[in-house]
């Protein structure tokens, strides 16, 4: 019977995977119905984070009466705190007669936090707690990243040849990875919230970073631009929204006029006695306080290079290619000056998966706790 439980809650792990990067501050949830073990009904955290996901699957039931006696996967406790009708999707489970609740992760929310389970076991609902927790936390990385650190959790994307450069020594970098892994990519920003990049890579690569698979372009993050200096025009296509949503751009210099004519650029100015932690960091927080949960980041190897060395990365996503560049190229992170091999940062593999001759190595810190990686 075990492995029944395991197959719904993997299905509604499924489901919350196809809501990451689309629920805004909110987690992305998936939760099963099931009974007699037929699935009867399924749903994920919507769009900008309501409806809940246990909501959204008592509600897709036509005849609530099959959910007498049933049983619910979901991967994230059932919420405490209210909804716009005045009901919690603990209350909501206990009223639709569901018997029994299999939960993955406890919210670390506080109007939630165990209020959830409690209200349920009260109630006389049987709930199995920490169910797949392992499985269903990589769901939350970035969730639990910013209630816990106040920051994102920071992905860094790398492309880059077989020995590790990003661009030839004329700073020619397209395209090193194939078309397959680009794809892969775009579909790597659709699940962030928000994508990270600067303004040399802007100068150079003149890039849109946004989400180009057919269907998913709605599902583009939220461009953050570091240019302190602000050395980028309106005429780059990083600019161009065919999807009018906010930009948040950062930087030490404030000129009166520059961008005004964009109403979707947030200008947000940092010190500029800041060093290069206090920036990442008041940049990092700045963001978790708007709500971003997973920031993905694109630059090159000045940012890259600051970024590793300050430990502020907590996964490497690295597409590599089978060519050879050569020492003469642009490698992914530049001089970061160790002397010794215990004072290295280890990155823990996590998943490869193979785009025909390219692979994607995704990495992740090993000293922070119970983080988990892209799916
Ligand atoms: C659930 N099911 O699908 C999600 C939950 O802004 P609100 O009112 O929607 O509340 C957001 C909080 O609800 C969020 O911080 C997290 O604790 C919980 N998310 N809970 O029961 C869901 N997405
Ligand atoms: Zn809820």
């Amino acid at each position: 019977m075990l492995a029944n439980h395991t197959k719904w809650m993997n299905f509604a792990i499924l489901q919350g995977l196809r809501s990451k990067g689309a629920t805004g501050k909110n987690p992305p949830v998936g939760c099963v119905i099931v009974k007699n073990d037929m699935l009867l009904s399924y749903g994920r955290t919507g769009v900008s984070g309501r409806p809940h996901a246990e909501e959204e699957a008592i509600n897709n039931v036509s005849d609530k009466k099959y959910l007498l006696g049933s049983l619910m996967y979901v991967t994230l406790e059932p919420c405490a705190h209210k909804n716009k009708n005045g009901v919690s999707c603990a209350e909501q489970i206990y009223k639709s007669g569901i018997k029994e609740v299999f939960v993955s992760c406890i919210d670390p929310d506080n109007r939630t936090n165990r209020k959830g389970i409690d209200f349920l076991k009260k109630k006389d609902i049987k709930v199995h707690e920490n169910f797949m927790t392992g499985e269903a936390s990589k769901l939350y990385n970035g969730f639990f990243s910013r209630i816990f650190y106040k920051k994102p959790y920071i992905s860094l994307k790398i492309a880059c040849s077989l020995d590790g450069k990003i661009a030839l020594k004329n700073n020619k970098s397209k395209w090193i990875t194939n078309e397959l892994s680009r794809s892969y990519s775009h579909f790597l920003r659709s699940q962030n919230d928000a994508i990270m990049t600067s303004s040399s890579t802007i100068l150079n690569d003149n890039p849109r970073m946004n989400c180009r698979l057919n269907g998913l372009e709605r599902r583009s993050p939220t461009k953050i631009i570091l240019d302190r200096y602000l050395k980028v025009s309106s005429n780059y296509k990083i600019y161009d929204q065919s999807i009018k949503s906010d930009i948040f751009l950062y930087s030490v210099l404030q000129k009166k006029h520059h961008l005004n004519e964009n109403k979707f650029v947030k200008k947000i100015k940092v010190d500029k006695k800041l060093n290069n932690e206090d920036f990442f960091n008041f940049i990092f927080k700045d963001l978790a306080s708007k709500g971003i949960n997973n920031l993905l980041i694109e630059t090159g190897s000045i940012i890259n290079t600051l970024l590793l060395s300050l430990n502020l990365v907590d996964e490497l996503l690295i597409f590599r290619s089978g060519n050879i560049i050569g020492n003469d190229g642009l490698p992914f992170v530049n001089k970061l000056n160790f002397l010794e091999i215990n004072q290295l940062t280890n990155y823990k593999i996590s998943s490869l998966k193979t785009f025909e001759d390219n692979i994607l190595e995704i990495r992740n810190l090993t000293n922070k706790d119970n983080r988990c990686s892209q799916v």
